[in-house]
């Protein structure tokens, strides 16, 4: 592990490199302690460059056992752990340069190169870990094609996989065997892949557009095939849909997805064979809730997706890593809003990114969507390159309108196929599809923070003025910030409920029901508009801002009921139920009770009850900002006993005038018939599990919470039932029966114990840390497992806000040894829950102290990974 501060790296210093790499092939020797990797180079020196320039190969902790230069013997070379450099090279402009490393990939648990998961090999190279089984240019803009042939022991890895196609495969003699793969499309080395292990497999095919057949393989655990089966469905569905939405077809013969149970991310696109963290392909009704469902419906999707987006066009360097993740989360967004309700599906897009994106916008980690630095790759992989880069596609798509986008995306594949590119590539083939200038909207890649619009409006004799300022924050090391291209769609409805016109709007330009904001204020008058309208304000969620705008709560309720945009709708009763609980808060805050309108009781019924409304859009109407919303809302001094107690109190406000229409409609809403993982039937079961969540604070709620568990033929119904139980009567015998129940029903079951582990975490209070502390000991707790460890103590942080920013501080001083001990095996998974931190200067005074007390603690530790101590020094900046 490297512990140094590690070096800065900048955009403005990016250089195509000397030399090439065509083609490598690759010989893998397996064995658990001692795996050798041959690696045969074909290298090219390129036009320009002088024959001395030696050749600088990148390596991580590499064991070199032999070096040969094909026909010119041992070459002059230095090896450290770190590199491999090369001079006096041949004068040929090609040459072949034989490699040999050793590995021992056991005694790999930061899971990135060769490792081994539950005995099964597998690699993970993106963003550098190829340097991690051989010496390479290992960046983005070096493509190769790759040959691989794996040998091992047919009783340890009867299957061995790679990239590509299937191209030989035999015996070896003495209960050895191999397989070779040859992957014709050139790529990066981080999307090189190998797996070999003993595992069972669900297989399809998928016959493309072009009428080619595909063969579908996942590979999982043996016994578990059968919960491949929503995965297999959601991946053909994926195939399907990119060629419907973009044209895109598959383009090998074979497409593999294996599924292990220690990954550090989600899932990993390499070329042909996607390695998957098990979570976001195994389900059926006894072991996934219906939000796993829906992911791992997106994630397949997402890395069938990057096939196109990512694999034949890559990144020319790390900077760049939004060109393809932006870029690919859009595809998946829209993926799931075709497969699903779209209205839904944008409302829970808006709640991840405000959950997960603006509080990195808003604090020390806050980088532009392209950051220009980084000293760790690593801690990249944010909410920011992902989801608000997504967001920037997304207005894109707005500004130039559906089919120019579209078109501007066919010249993107047709341009750059085989190629790794830049942002300004991307936004380039927009210019030239729409002919316009996307100077001013490029900066949503380069700037970061999150964009206020206050807007203050009037209406006098038929003319509406909308007063607009923006205003971009300063963020670490970027004070001072130019004025963006914000795209706000907009409505203004009447008093009968319909969207009023105006004949006429000067000030700013006004087309397709869009606002363009492109200067720092705008006077904006409508004219012809009949009454004063209520207006609608960013609808769809336009672009990733923030609104200040006076509303009065008549015209939010009004919107509640009449807006057409059902994020519109969404936002409205949003907006009132945090005005509720913000002012309950400060109520609280001051020794008074929190006291709540009847009003936003009544209407909480309303939506409830109302039929028209699809159920999964009610449930989330009804799903109260979370403690870390309001948090975020409040901005500063933030006391989370206070805000939980606003927030407890609303919940039983609402229920206790909503008795009877929500005990009903919790009848109502049971699943009798056989259980479908569909949207629909999800929605169902969602507003159900709300209303359960609003009965379990009246008298008697214990009763139904236990019942609920007691019943239920899902897991969705199970956790609800069991969450509620241990949330809202933490302790209680009943509880822990429930809890001990639980464990013994899913011992044998690694992803639903998770749940298990998760819920118990984040049961509010401060007698949580004493319960996380305990279940560290628990023997089913496996420090080296990262599915584990977030849900233990990557639950605990970020979504037990009385547990972990307990008064005395004590819980963060428990989670600072917590990420020593973890970064001394994972530092990519200490760095990313050390993130947990970033918001500690929103807290009240003392709070904040404690948590630099324990971020201090940690900067001063003795060995700290360049990861940890790049989220730590950054946070503490
Ligand atoms: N490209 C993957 C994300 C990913 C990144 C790093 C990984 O290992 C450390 C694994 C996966 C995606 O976007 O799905
Ligand atoms: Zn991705």
């Amino acid at each position: 592990m490297r512990t140094d501060t590690g070096q800065l790296f900048r955009l403005e210093d990016y250089r195509p490199s000397d030399y090439l790499i065509p083609q490598i092939h690759l010989t893998f020797r397996l064995a658990r302690d001692t795996t050798t990797v041959v690696a045969d180079l074909t290298v090219e020196r390129r036009a320009g460059t002088e024959a001395c320039a030696p050749l600088v190969l990148d390596g991580d902790g590499l064991k070199l056992k032999r070096i040969e230069l094909d026909g010119y013997g041992n070459p002059a070379h230095e090896a450290t752990s770190g590199k491999l450099v090369l001079t006096n090279l041949p004068e040929a402009r090609s040459f072949r340069l034989l490699i040999e490393t050793e590995l021992d990939p056991d005694r790999n648990k930061a899971l990135m190169g060769l490792y081994r998961s539950n005995g099964v090999y597998c690699t993970q190279c993106e963003p550098e870990g190829f340097r991690r089984i051989t010496y390479f240019l290992d960046r983005p803009d070096i493509l190769s094609v790759y040959h691989v042939r794996i040998e091992a022991a047919k009783a340890e890895a009867p299957l061995l996989l790679s990239n590509g196609n299937p191209v030989a495969g035999g015996e070896l003699g003495d209960g050895w065997h191999f397989a070779e793969w040859h992957d014709p499309h050139p790529k990066p080395s981080y999307l090189f892949a190998l797996v070999a292990g003993d595992l069972g497999c669900l297989r399809d095919s998928f016959t493309t557009m072009s009428g080619r057949t595909v063969e579908l393989a996942i590979h999982v655990e043996h016994g578990k095939e059968k919960l491949a089966a929503y995965a297999m469905d959601a991946l053909k569905r994926s195939m399907k849909w990119d060629e419907d939405a973009f044209g895109r077809e598959y383009d090998l013969d074979v497409f593999n997805i294996v599924a292990v149970s220690d990954f550090n991310m989600g899932a990993m696109e390499n070329k042909g064979l996607n390695i998957f963290n098990d979570k976001y392909v195994l389900a059926d009704e006894a072991t996934a809730t219906d939000t796993d469902f829906a992911n791992i419906e997106a994630i397949i999707a997402h890395e069938y997706f990057h096939n196109w987006t990512g694999n034949r066009i890559t990144c020319r360097d790390w900077f760049q890593l939004c060109l393809k993740e932006g870029l690919t989360v859009f595809r998946d967004h829209e993926f799931s809003a075709d497969q699903r309700s779209r209205g839904v599906k944008r409302i829970a897009e808006v709640r991840t990114l405000r959950a997960l994106q603006f509080p990195e916008d808003q604090g020390p980690l806050a980088h532009p969507v392209r950051p220009r630095r980084y000293r760790e790759i690593n801690n990249f992989y944010t909410a920011t390159v992902y989801e608000k880069g997504s967001e920037v596609v997304r207005m894109l798509r707005t500004i130039l309108g559906a089919e120019t986008f579209r078109s501007g995306m066919e010249l993107y594949f047709e341009r750059h196929d085989g190629q790794a590119c830049t942002i300004e590539d991307f936004l380039k083939v927009f210019e030239d599809a729409s002919g316009r200038d996307l100077s001013q909207f490029g900066l949503w890649y380069n700037q970061s923070g999150t964009p206020n619009l206050t807007i203050k409006a009037s209406y006098e004799a038929g003319t509406l003025t909308l007063d607009i300022e923006q205003s971009v924050p300063p963020t670490p090391s970027e004070s001072r910030k130019r004025a963006m291209h914000i795209p706000l769609a907009f409505g203004l409805i009447g008093s009968d409920g319909k969207e009023t016109g105006f004949t006429a709007a000067e000030g700013a330009t006004v087309e397709n029901g869009v606002i363009h904001v492109r200067k720092r204020s705008h006077k904006l008058r409508f004219h012809g508009v009949p009454e004063r309208p209520v207006l609608s304000l960013n609808r769809g969620f336009s672009a990733p801002v923030t609104l200040a705008i006076e509303q009065r709560p008549e015209d939010l309720a009004f919107l509640v009921g009449h807006d057409s945009d059902p994020f519109g709708r969404w936002q409205a009763f949003n907006t009132l139920l945090t005005d509720a609980l913000i002012a309950g808060y400060r109520l609280l805050l001051g020794g008074k009770e929190a006291n709540y309108q009847k009003d936003i009781a009544k209407l909480a019924g309303r939506i409830a009850t109302d039929a028209t409304l699809e159920p999964a859009y009610r449930a989330l109407a009804l799903t109260l900002p979370s403690e870390a919303d309001i948090a975020r809302d409040i901005g500063r001094d933030i006391d989370p006993d206070a805000v939980l107690a606003a927030r407890s109190t609303l919940s039983a406000f609402i229920a206790a005038a909503n008795r009877e229409p929500f005990g009903k409609l919790y009848e109502e809403l049971e699943d009798r018939g056989p259980f479908r993982p569909d949207a629909a039937s999800a929605g169902r079961r969602a507003l159900r599990n709300v209303v359960l969540g609003y009965l379990a604070r009246l008298e008697g709620g214990a009763d139904i919470a236990e019942r609920h568990y007691r019943t239920a033929t899902n897991m969705t119904d199970l956790i609800a039932g069991l969450g509620t139980l241990a949330h809202e009567h933490a302790g209680s015998p009943r509880t822990d029966a429930a809890l001990a129940d639980f464990a013994a029903r899913h011992a044998t079951m690694p992803l639903a114990m998770d749940k298990w582990f998760q819920i118990q975490s984040t049961t509010p209070g401060t007698k949580a840390l004493e319960t996380v502390r305990a279940l560290m000991r628990h023997p089913a707790f496996h420090i080296d497992n990262p599915n584990r460890v977030r849900a233990l103590l990557g639950t605990f942080s970020t979504g037990n806000q009385t547990g972990f920013h307990r008064a005395d501080g004590t819980a963060y001083a428990f989670f600072a040894d917590a990420l020593l001990e973890i970064d001394g095996g994972n530092p990519q998974l200490s760095a990313r829950l050390a993130t947990a931190f970033r918001s500690w200067r929103s807290l009240e005074p003392a709070r904040q102290e404690k948590a630099r007390q324990a971020l201090v603690s940690i900067a001063g530790a003795n060995s700290v990974s360049v990861d940890l101590r790049d989220i730590v020094e950054r946070s503490l900046a």
